[in-house]
């Protein structure tokens, strides 16, 4: 019905800054942010979020935590939504840069990577003494990447002190950004919100999805807690059969589930669910009419006569 791809630039791009503790994730934020070292960060405990433009880029980024416990369930949630993903290690510390090794290949093995993704490695602190790029890639066995064909990536030497490499990768870490962006489609099918009490508030069928409600009924059931409608152990949530992908997001208590292609990209679908939330947040529709029509202008629907409003 509608085609929207990632427009580099205009919108935001989805990025996660993953490696371990002390690696320099937040430092390197803070440099982007303010174009200079800032010393005096302080563990990230869990996950900081930050919007800012690199040129003309608008990125999103997930800086998470590097202490043990993020690194399950947090770094592969979060890189499992991104567009990219920047590795922090510290290339002056071996024996934390074997550990960092171990951790990458862990997300790889455990990442749900639907299409292509970007991974960048800073091989940070390069103003102390470090290990040579050779060793670094031996130590990471960066080499097995080329098994992954989804899978771009490129290594940096880099320091948030001088600011050493820093340009270079992000330019090229952008470059092969807009490049996949052009591959990334999706069509929304339909859009559900409920509340986490289980009430549906709105289900929207933007093409004739009323043959399909009871496979929908069956996918959600698997994303839900069984005792209650929230979602079972994140945040956001994606589910597929062979004809439909269900893609949930909870926010503030309020579920937006998003119908689309199997095929099709989920994080594009997210960034798509973020709007609507953010139109929630912002606008207050005073009718139900007014809602819907404000709905089907962030999603970009244009075709509105077709849209039906099923009733669960
Ligand atoms: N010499 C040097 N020190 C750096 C560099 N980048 C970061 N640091 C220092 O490394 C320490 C840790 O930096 P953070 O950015 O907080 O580390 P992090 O990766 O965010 O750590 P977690 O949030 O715990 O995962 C700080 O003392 C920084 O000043 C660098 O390029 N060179
Ligand atoms: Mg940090």
């Amino acid at each position: 019905m509608n085609d929207k791809v990632l427009k580099v630039g205009k919108e935001s791009v989805p990025v996660t800054i993953l490696g371990l503790e002390n690696a320099g994730k937040t430092t390197l934020v803070e440099r982007l942010k303010t174009g200079s070292f800032v010393e005096d960060t302080t563990p990230t405990l869990g996950v900081s979020f930050e919007s800012f433009k690199v040129g003309d880029t608008l990125f999103k980024i997930f800086d998470v935590g590097g202490q043990f416990v993020y690194r399950k369930q947090f770094w592969v949630n979060y890189a499992s939504n991104s567009y990219g993903i920047i590795f922090v290690f510290d290339a002056s510390d071996k024996e934390k840069t074997a550990e960092g090794k171990e951790w990458f290949w862990y997300l790889i093995k455990n990442i749900e990577i639907e299409d292509r993704i970007v991974v960048a490695f800073f091989a940070n602190k390069a103003d102390l003494e470090c290990m040579s790029i050779e060793e670094i890639i031996e130590t990471l066995e960066l080499p097995r990447l080329s098994n992954y064909s989804k899978i771009s990536f490129q290594i940096f030497k880099t320091s948030n002190k001088t600011g050493e490499g820093i340009n270079d990768a992000l330019n090229w870490f952008t470059n092969k950004l807009k490049q996949i962006g052009q591959e990334k489609i999706v069509h929304p099918k339909g859009l559900i919100i409920s509340t986490t009490l289980g009430r549906v508030q709105l289900f929207l069928d933007f093409e004739g999805l009323s043959q399909q409600i009871s496979q929908i009924r069956e996918l959600l059931a698997q994303i839900f807690k069984y005792e209650s409608a929230t979602l079972k152990e994140e945040k956001l949530s994606t589910t597929s059969n062979e004809n439909i992908k269900l893609v949930c997001h909870e926010r503030s208590d309020v579920i937006i589930t998003m119908i689309i292609n199997p095929e099709e990209s989920h994080v594009e679908a997210q960034r798509y669910i973020e709007q609507v939330y953010e139109y929630l947040e912002k606008k207050k529709a005073r009718t139900k009419d007014e809602l819907i029509k404000g709905i089907l202008n962030v999603l970009n629907i244009k075709d509105q006569d077709k849209v039906k409003v099923i009733t669960v």
